[in-house]
């Protein structure tokens, strides 16, 4: 299977041609790293042109969720690369009312490649779960991900819980997903923001290093 196939099939949600594609493409060769920032990623980017245009509706979009994520679990051995000293401790996840996930996996998954411990939370996670795991886990990093306008906020909610739990002298916050900005970030006070997953391991070790 071509990778256009490969992307045709991610669009529409074919979760069994999506597996077949990806191993069709590392057996040919092709960089995991190519399959996901140049087939997967801008599939998905096809998929929510499509809701935005009223062309799929939220069934459609979670098959072909579902799709990617089969997809993203067969590059997973291939994008991870296990370091063995740990790089430092991360708590992740989506923010409060948000119940999307596939970035944050990735980021998730970027992270752990590059030696970082990192304590996945999930998706719908409020501020005080965030300080809890973040003082049970002594983490270094908080890192939280939007995908919605809406749930955006939330993020300065957990900054604040932060705060509020004395921790901000010692946790540093990370943020991403798309529709942040850099400048949301820093009018909302994070450490830093990150526009993809291969940026957020460099973010993170630059945080970890200050
Ligand atoms: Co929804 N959704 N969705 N959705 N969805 C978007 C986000 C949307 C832009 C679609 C659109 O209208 N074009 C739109 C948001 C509009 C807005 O807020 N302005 C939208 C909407 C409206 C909704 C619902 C409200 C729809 C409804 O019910 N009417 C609903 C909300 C549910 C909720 O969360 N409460 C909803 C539901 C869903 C599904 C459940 C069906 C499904 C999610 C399944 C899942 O995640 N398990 C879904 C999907 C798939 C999408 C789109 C199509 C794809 C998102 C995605 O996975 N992209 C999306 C359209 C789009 O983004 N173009 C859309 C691929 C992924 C790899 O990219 O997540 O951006 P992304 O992550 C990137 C970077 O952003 C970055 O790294 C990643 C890798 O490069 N990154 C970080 C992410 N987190 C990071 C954290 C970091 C650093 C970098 O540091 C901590």
């Amino acid at each position: 299977m071509d990778l256009k196939s490969l992307y045709d099939a991610v669009v529409s949600g074919d979760k069994d041609s999506v597996e077949a594609g990806v191993r069709a493409a590392l057996e040919a060769g092709v960089p995991a790293g190519q399959i996901l920032n140049q087939t997967l990623i801008p599939a998905m980017g096809e998929v929510g042109r499509l809701f935005e245009a009223q062309e799929f509706y939220v069934p459609e979009m979670l098959v072909s969720a579902r799709a990617m994520q089969a997809g993203v679990a067969l590059l997973k051995p291939h994008l991870v690369q296990a370091e063995v000293q740990s790089s430092g401790k991360v708590v992740i996840g989506t923010v409060k009312g948000d119940l999307h996930d596939i970035g944050k996996n990735l980021v998730t998954m970027m992270l752990e490649g590059a030696g970082f411990e990192v304590h996945d939370l999930g998706t719908d996670v409020s501020p005080d779960q965030f300080v809890e795991a973040a003082q049970a886990r002594s983490a270094e990093i908080v890192a939280m991900s939007a995908l919605l306008t809406t749930t955006m906020p939330n993020m300065k909610a957990t900054l604040d819980a932060l705060e509020q739990a004395g921790l901000r002298g010692r946790v540093k916050v990370m943020v991403g997903g798309a529709p942040l900005t850099d400048a949301y970030a820093r009018q909302i006070g994070a450490d830093g923001y990150a526009s993809d997953a291969s940026r957020a391991v460099k973010m993170a070790q630059s945080l970890v290093a200050r």
